[in-house]
């Protein structure tokens, strides 16, 4: 009577209706409960398989959608487009502090410059614009001949011209200069040249 019972109630557990319950064989009742079970089982495994699909689904179209959002990165108005960078070229010829001040007010930073590829790009512009003399981010300031961007990174490409960095504790910001082919030079930060912002 009590494997009745239990029968009873496991069977509605797992779905199979009273009228099914034959109580006098309750090995038959653990071979129908087991075959249940390896049958789930099996669904499980299945679902767990398409999750695993899924989700390695949806983690490629994430990295497509993020790749297709950085191809379509516009940059405003009066800005100019290089790879991942948006470039402002200032008007006015500021101090390296106030240069960095107006980049930051427009939510840019002085120009970070990592690759050959970039330096080109903004040496043939500033060529093409014919402006002769532009901060670069690098400041030796903190400590005399390391050179670092005002965000503490590193610097790890350089394009110094000839003799340069030259003027020691005198000189502790970067710039191009046109008179040097546009290659980079060390100039004292109170003087003023334009700023080359990057967002
Ligand atoms: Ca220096
Ligand atoms: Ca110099």
């Amino acid at each position: 009577m009590k494997i009745c019972v239990v029968s009873a109630v496991l069977l509605a557990l797992f779905g199979i209706s009273a009228a099914e319950c034959d109580c006098s064989s309750a090995v038959d009742f653990q071979f129908r409960t087991i075959d249940r079970l390896s049958e789930m089982e099996q669904r499980l495994n299945k679902m767990s398989l398409e999750q695993e699909i899924l989700t390695r689904k949806l983690s490629e179209k994430l990295a497509e959608c993020d790749e297709t959002e950085k191809k379509d990165k516009r940059c405003k108005d009066g800005w100019t487009r290089f790879k991942e960078s948006c470039y402002k070229f200032g008007d006015s010829d500021l101090t390296f502090d106030s240069a960095q001040e107006y980049c930051k007010n427009i939510g840019a930073s002085l120009v970070h410059i990592d690759t050959t590829e970039e330096n080109v790009f903004l040496r043939g512009l500033l060529r093409t614009m014919k402006s002769p003399k532009h901060w670069i981010g690098v400041t030796d300031e903190a400590k005399e001949g390391n050179w670092t961007y005002l965000d503490g990174k590193t610097v790890s490409f350089t394009d110094w011209g000839t003799n340069q960095p030259n003027n020691g504790r005198v000189a502790n910001c970067g710039a191009f200069w046109e008179s040097f082919g546009y290659l980079w030079v060390d100039e004292p930060c109170t003087n003023t040249f334009k700023p080359i912002c990057e967002m």
